[in-house]
C-alpha cells in the first residue's frame, strides 16, 4: 500500500513505519477489536469528512456490544481524526479508527488487556475500481451465511465478524465474481461482504430489514437521499429471487460508495446495465459528499473548521 506520514496511536502521532504492536496482542489472536471505515472527500471548502458523527457513534455502539470501554470520548476521537488527516496533508482519504484489546494476558478473557486505539488514513480510490462504479459488478450468492444474530452480533463492526466476509469474498473471487452476497441463517438476503444491498422493482427501492446486517451509514444516507428525491424505500425481507427479478440492484458502503450490481449468479439484473434510479442516486450521492447539495451540508465535517 501507499504509505503516508503519520498514524495516530494512543493519543500521539507516530511515524507510519513505527506504528507497530506486540505479536501477543489479544485482538490478533481472538479478533477482539472494533473499527470504523470513514471517507473524507475533497470539496471547494477543503477536505470534509462524511458523516463523522454517525461513524463515531457506531464505533462506541460496537464497543458497547462487545463490552469494551474506549479510552477516549467521542469528541476526542473526532479531534484525533481531524488531526491525523491534517498531519498527512491529504485532500481525500479513507479513515480507519481501530480499538483493540492489546498486550496483557493470553486466554479468551480480555479483561486484563488494555484497549489500544489507533486512527490511520490512506488514499483509497473506488473500492472495486472506477469501472465498477461506472459499469457495475457481478456478484454470487455465497455458500457462507452471515453470522446468526446470537452468534456474533452482526450489528457490531468487530474485526472478528470479518472472517465471515473474508471467506465469502475469497469464494466469490475464486469463482470469477467481483463480490459475494451473503444470506442470513434463515435464507433471506443480508448483505455483501463489505456492503449493504438494495434492489429496485417497479420504481420502488427495497433493502433488507436491519436484523442480520451491519447498519450501514451509506445505507441510511441513500435512504434519506431517495426520500428527498421523492422515491419510495421499503425495508423488508428479501429473497434471492427478488434479486434475480429486480429491475436494478446496487451495493452501498463507505468503501464501495454506490456500486451498481448488473449480474447475480449468472442472471442479468434488468438489462444488465446500471439502471436509471441507481444512476440518479449515485450522482446525487457524489454531489452530497463533495458539498454540492446544501440540503445535506450537515453531513460534512470540514477538516479546517475542526479547530485542531
Ligand atoms: N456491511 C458490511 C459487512 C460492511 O463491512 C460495510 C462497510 C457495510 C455493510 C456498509 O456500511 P457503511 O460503510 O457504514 O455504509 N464496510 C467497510 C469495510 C470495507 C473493507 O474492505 O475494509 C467500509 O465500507 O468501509
Amino acid at each position: 500500500m501507499q504509505e503516508l506520514g503519520w498514524i495516530w496511536v494512543n493519543g500521539e502521532l507516530v511515524k507510519w513505519q513505527e506504528a507497530k504492536t506486540h505479536v501477543l496482542t489479544h485482538a490478533l489472536h481472538y479478533g477482539t477489536a472494533v473499527f470504523e471505515g470513514i471517507r473524507c472527500y475533497k470539496t471547494v471548502k477543503g477536505p470534509a469528512v462524511f458523516r463523522l458523527y454517525e461513524h463515531i457513534r457506531r464505533l462506541f455502539d460496537s464497543a458497547h456490544i462487545i463490552k469494551m470501554c474506549l479510552p477516549y470520548t467521542p469528541e476526542e476521537v473526532k479531534q484525533a481524526t481531524l488531526q491525523v488527516i491534517q498531519a498527512n496533508g491529504v485532500e481525500e482519504c479513507y479513515i480507519r479508527p481501530l480499538a483493540f484489546r492489546g498486550y496483557g494476558e493470553m486466554g479468551i478473557d480480555p479483561s486484563r488487556c488494555e484497549v489500544d486505539f489507533v486512527i490511520a488514513v490512506w488514499c483509497w480510490g473506488a473500492y472495486m475500481g472506477d469501472k465498477a462504479l461506472r459499469e457495475g459488478v457481478r456478484a454470487k450468492i455465497s455458500s457462507y451465511a452471515r453470522s446468526y444474530i446470537n452468534s456474533s452480533s452482526p450489528r457490531a463492526k468487530t474485526s472478528a465478524n470479518y472472517l465471515n466476509s473474508v471467506l465469502a469474498k475469497l469464494e466469490a473471487k475464486e469463482l470469477g465474481y467481483d463480490e459475494a452476497i451473503l444470506l442470513d441463517v434463515n435464507g433471506f438476503v443480508a448483505e455483501g461482504s463489505g456492503e449493504n444491498i438494495f434492489y429496485v422493482k417497479n420504481g420502488v427501492i427495497f433493502t433488507p430489514h436491519p436484523y442480520a446486517i451491519l447498519l450501514g451509514i451509506t445505507r441510511d444516507a441513500v435512504m434519506q437521499i431517495a426520500w428527498g428525491l421523492g422515491l419510495e424505500v421499503r425495508e423488508t425481507l428479501v429473497t434471492r429471487d427478488d434479486l434475480y427479478l429486480a429491475d436494478e440492484a446496487f451495493f452501498t458502503g463507505t468503501a464501495a460508495e454506490i456500486t451498481p450490481l448488473v449480474e447475480i449468479d449468472g442472471r442479468k439484473i434488468g438489462d444488465g446495465k446500471p439502471g436509471p434510479i441507481t444512476r440518479r442516486l449515485q450522482e446525487t450521492f457524489f454531489r452530497v459528499v463533495r458539498g454540492e447539495e446544501p440540503a445535506y451540508e450537515g453531513w460534512l465535517t470540514y477538516v479546517k473548521g475542526g479547530e485542531v
